[in-house]
């Protein structure tokens, strides 16, 4: 085939690629803030896979249905993606030349990636020493200024909303109404595929942009009759770091959960709203609790995702006796495994073989036979 056929072929399997999922703003277009002339800045986010988790409703039983919204697939590896292709794209139509953001990491690797590709400049805070490798590691490879404070992540926020009233920079955290609106598409993925509601829907909660994201998607798809029913919506901190639960911001949070290492939550009144409306709870998950999920989400299901979101799923576990029978349950996993080894090789229980002679014996011998 020569070059020019190629180029025509390929061209026409991407047609075909992108009449097939186009990303969350060509599929949900009517229920969000756009309209023709909005510049669409996307990476085709969105469209994350709903997996059944056998393993975890095992340990519940009573014909209890458990399924991962795995959004860990997303383009930069988190949810953070479905809210910055709405926020970017926004800033753009506004003219707007540059995006800033306090992050605990992954918003940060989605504002530099959707502001490279939109054409502008991201300046990310965050808190020195407290953000997962492979998130540090995205933002500098996008082209972001990254910038990294001697203080927590309530404290970078703080900073940047006064950064972005005194100068041309646009504030890209989950306070910015494009954020909610792009991330409550997860909820309309989970209703088309269920074909409804679940009845509980677990959360890993740092600053409630996503879970009130989430309450407002369900919302709008059940008033548009898209499901005849709404979620119990179950939030999960992390024990060092749940100002929710204990009523009070938490100065100085301390969790393995570097995601959600948050002591003063931007959405708090919203969280507590969406608490009311859906009949939901907030409950704290410790450390361990947290780990151990995550090892059973990865050693058991075959799915890697990061500490964070683990905890849904832990939480799940914890309040597991709440459950009415044969309810179908969703954890949300926000984010990608890969975006903090650090943590997985440190909190894996299964031992490296090393320093083992390039031996077939050998080698034979550690592998049992
Ligand atoms: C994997 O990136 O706040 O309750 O700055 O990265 O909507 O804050 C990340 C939050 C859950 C909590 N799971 O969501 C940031 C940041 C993961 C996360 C949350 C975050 P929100």
């Amino acid at each position: 085939m020569n070059l020019s056929k190629f180029a025509e072929n390929s061209s026409k399997l991407q047609d075909k690629y992108s009449s097939s999922w186009g990303g969350l703003i060509e599929t949900y277009r009517p229920y969000l803030p756009v309209n023709n002339t909005t510049p669409v800045v996307t990476l085709l986010e969105g469209n994350t896979p709903l997996i059944s988790t056998p393993s975890i409703a095992s340990y519940i039983g009573r014909g209890v249905k458990v399924l991962v919204k795995y959004d860990g697939l997303n383009p930069t590896g988190s949810f953070k993606d479905r809210g910055m292709t709405l926020a970017i794209s926004k800033a753009k139509e506004a003219g707007e030349k540059a995006v800033i953001c306090a992050s605990t990491g992954n918003t940060s690797a989605a504002a530099a990636a959707y502001a490279t590709r939109g054409g502008m400049r991201a300046f990310v805070i965050i808190p020195d020493g407290y953000v997962a490798l492979g998130k540090l590691a995205q933002a500098l490879v996008y082209g972001a200024s990254v910038i990294a404070i001697k203080g927590n992540f309530d404290e970078a926020l703080t900073i940047v909303k006064d950064l972005a009233n005194s100068y041309p920079v646009t504030l890209v955290n989950s306070i910015n109404p494009y954020r909610l609106q792009g991330q409550k598409t997860a909820a309309f993925e989970i209703v088309d595929v269920l074909g409804n509601a679940p009845d509980w829907l677990c959360i890993p909660v740092g600053n409630a942009g996503n879970i009130t994201a989430y309450w407002m998607g369900f919302s709008e798809y059940y008033q548009e009759g898209k499901c005849d029913r709404l979620p119990k919506m179950m939030g999960f901190q992390a024990a060092g770091a749940a100002p929710l639960i204990k009523k009070q911001p938490i100065p100085n949070p301390e969790t393995v959960a570097t995601a959600i290492r948050i002591g003063n939550p931007a959405n708090w009144t919203k969280a507590l709203k969406v608490q009311q409306e859906s009949g939901g709870e907030f409950n704290s998950v410790t450390d361990e609790e947290i780990l151990e999920a995550y090892r059973i989400l990865a050693a058991k299901e075959g799915i890697f995702c990061e500490p964070a979101s683990a905890a849904s799923v832990a939480g799940l576990l914890k309040v597991k006796d709440q459950i009415p029978n044969n309810a179908t349950v969703v954890c949300v996993l926000t984010g990608n495994g890969l975006k903090d080894p650090d943590s997985a090789i440190k909190n894996c229980q299964n031992p490296i073989h090393s320093e083992v002679s390039p031996d077939l014996e050998e080698v034979a011998k550690i592998m049992g036979f």
